[in-house]
């Protein structure tokens, strides 16, 4: 178990050296109040997959955010079809208002749209954009 807590150690710093990188993503809330930074590039997906997400949701004024009472969801759905996941993706914090996402896991080819729900006392608002999915 030693050997897979290292590893796995390993691939979540590899994962956010990759952040480090100019290829960093930055989408803004529909409210405009947050941004959500990924912090590895989406790249090419090809159905069936899952897709590993790790971001940082910011303020979009540039104003310090409290993780304390953040709450973050994510989903995903393709508007063409009328159907989303076929799977629940389970969000972890990382760190502070840095969170990482298992299971996102796209079941078929297509247009598809995330969205990540971020939730402050008792207002939600949505961050979305969408990815081609081979
Ligand atoms: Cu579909």
């Amino acid at each position: 178990m030693k050997s897979l807590g290292g590893l796995l150690t390993f691939a979540i710093f590899a994962q956010l050296s990759m952040g480090v990188s100019s290829h960093a993503e930055v989408f803004v809330s529909n409210g405009e109040t947050y941004r959500v930074t990924l912090l590895s590039p989406i790249g090419r997906i090809t159905a069936p997959a899952v897709l590993p997400l790790t971001f940082t949701v910011t303020l979009n004024n540039g104003e310090p955010l409290s993780p304390d009472d953040l709450t973050i969801t994510v989903d995903a759905a393709m508007i063409a079809h009328y159907h989303g996941l076929v799977r629940s993706p389970i969000v972890r914090r990382l760190r502070g208002t840095t969170f990482t996402v298992d299971g996102l896991f796209f079941h078929m080819p297509g247009e598809w749209d995330i969205f990540v729900d971020v939730k402050r006392g008792r207002i939600l608002e949505r961050t979305q954009w969408k990815i081609d999915v081979q």
